[in-house]
């Protein structure tokens, strides 16, 4: 089995150029590969990671993978998609970005040199307009750009001059790369066909019919419940672990429907075939136990955060599910509590029933409070307190930092100590 019928079994092939050539290929050459990610926000997020595992996979079988950032692409923007003309970005923000974008792929693909990251910016920037309109505008047919499906689904609504080139400048990559980095290949989500047979034509045209240029771009990510995959409320699931903690990461694929879980696996995993059609039998035959969930979400926050990430987001995990929370450290207190209610209160030391109902405003009332409490339904830093006569010293706390209430079998909250 070859690294296609690999990505075939995954479900990870959408459409390719001469399937045959590159099927071929793969068994004759260890040929570099890239894929390309503009600088339009200032994190990757889990959607972006589809082509980039495929990357990986190329990598770990011996091939060369190139991860371009586009540094001149993402100050103008692909109209791939998008239904309005974007707002052009300042080039400090797509500066900022960039180093960003290049920091968390250092971190993807390892710092041992078994792969390369280019940026756009250092050719696309050195061309002159004469340059660009006599070397490459030249070579492309205003007809052709305008029957792809980027820009002819935006003639009604519109589309500039600028976003309209774009292609061209993501043609120009392909054969930049082509001719200075072995590169024979261009993968991309479904959504960069267009994109990435404009690269190839181009390169048949300057370097002869019979070069060896592929594409090949992966299906459109969707979820069984017919939601766009990688969205949560708190919205996209970002790789920045500031933006998204690693325990929130965990928590996202460990929720993955069961319909979704071997789908997922197959994309986001480095597990081989015999261990996800095992896991595949357990969906089926045990679903409660959430093998196939718990194994995607150890896999890919591995991947992503390292593994003790994995560690800590399991510790939260599973103090959140026994409510033994004081087995928790305190930086795990603050991620596994980021997103839930907190308030802040002072140090001092003070009775349970009124901290309850006046400092912390968690009990609506010290009526009520006191009732709770009568009842054992009031759990501080995950022990029962039942004597409306006791204390609480929030200074003696996870180091003076929090106090974890618990309300009732599932309602924590977090008081933040000022
Ligand atoms: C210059 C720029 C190139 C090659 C590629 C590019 C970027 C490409 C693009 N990609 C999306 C992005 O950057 O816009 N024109 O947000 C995004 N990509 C990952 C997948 C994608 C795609 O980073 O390919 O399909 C999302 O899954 O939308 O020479």
């Amino acid at each position: 089995m070859d690294i296609i019928d690999d990505l075939q079994w995954r479900g990870a092939i959408n459409q390719q150029t001469d399937a045959d050539g590159l099927k071929k290929e793969v068994n004759e050459k260890k040929f570099g590969l890239y894929a390309g990610i503009d600088p339009t926000g200032d994190s990757m997020h889990v959607g972006h990671l589809i082509p980039f595992m495929i990357l990986k996979r190329f990598q770990l079988a011996g091939f060369k993978p190139v991860i371009l950032i586009g540094g001149a692409t993402g100050s103008i923007g692909d109209p791939s998609g998008k239904k309005a003309e974007r707002k052009l970005q300042s080039m400090e923000q797509v500066k900022y970005n960039e180093e960003r974008l290049t920091n968390q792929m250092k971190k993807l693909f390892g710092e041992d040199g078994k792969f390369q990251i280019v940026n756009n910016y250092d050719w696309a920037s050195q061309f002159s307009l004469l340059d660009f309109l006599r070397d490459y505008g030249k070579r492309f047919n205003v007809n052709t750009m305008l029957n792809k499906e980027i820009v002819s689904s935006r003639l009604e609504t519109g589309i500039s001059y600028t976003e309209f080139t774009y292609q061209i400048l993501q043609a120009m990559d392909f054969e930049h790369l082509y001719k200075n980095n072995d590169v024979e290949l261009q993968i991309g989500g479904a959504d960069q066909w267009g994109n990435i047979t404009g690269g190839i034509e181009l390169i048949h045209k300057t370097q002869g019919a019979d070069a060896k240029a592929f594409g090949l771009t992966i299906p459109l990510m969707l979820k069984a419940d017919g939601t766009k995959f990688g969205k949560t409320e708190g919205g996209a699931v970002w790789l920045d672990p500031e933006k998204t903690t690693p325990y929130e990461f965990y928590q996202f694929w460990i929720n993955t429907d069961d319909r979704d879980a071997i789908k997922y696996l197959k994309y986001f995993t480095f597990l081989d075939r015999e261990e996800i059609e095992d896991l595949e039998d357990k969906v089926k035959s045990e679903p409660w136990k959430r093998e196939a969930q718990r194994r995607l979400a150890e896999e890919v926050t591995e991947f992503v955060h390292g593994k003790d990430a994995v560690v800590e987001a399991q510790n939260i995990t599973e103090a959140l599910f026994s409510g033994n929370v004081q087995d928790l450290t305190t930086a795990e207190v603050e991620t596994g509590f980021k997103n839930m209610p907190s308030v802040e209160v002072s140090a001092d030391k003070k009775n349970i029933v009124e901290w309850l109902a006046d400092d912390t405003e968690i009990e609506p009332s010290r009526r009520q409070a006191r009732e709770d409490v009568k009842n054992g339904a009031i759990r501080i830093n995950g022990e029962k307190v039942d004597n409306v006569d006791a204390d609480i010293d929030p200074s003696q706390s996870f180091d003076g930092k929090f106090v974890v209430v618990r309300r009732g079998k599932k309602k924590y909250y977090l008081a933040r100590i000022k």
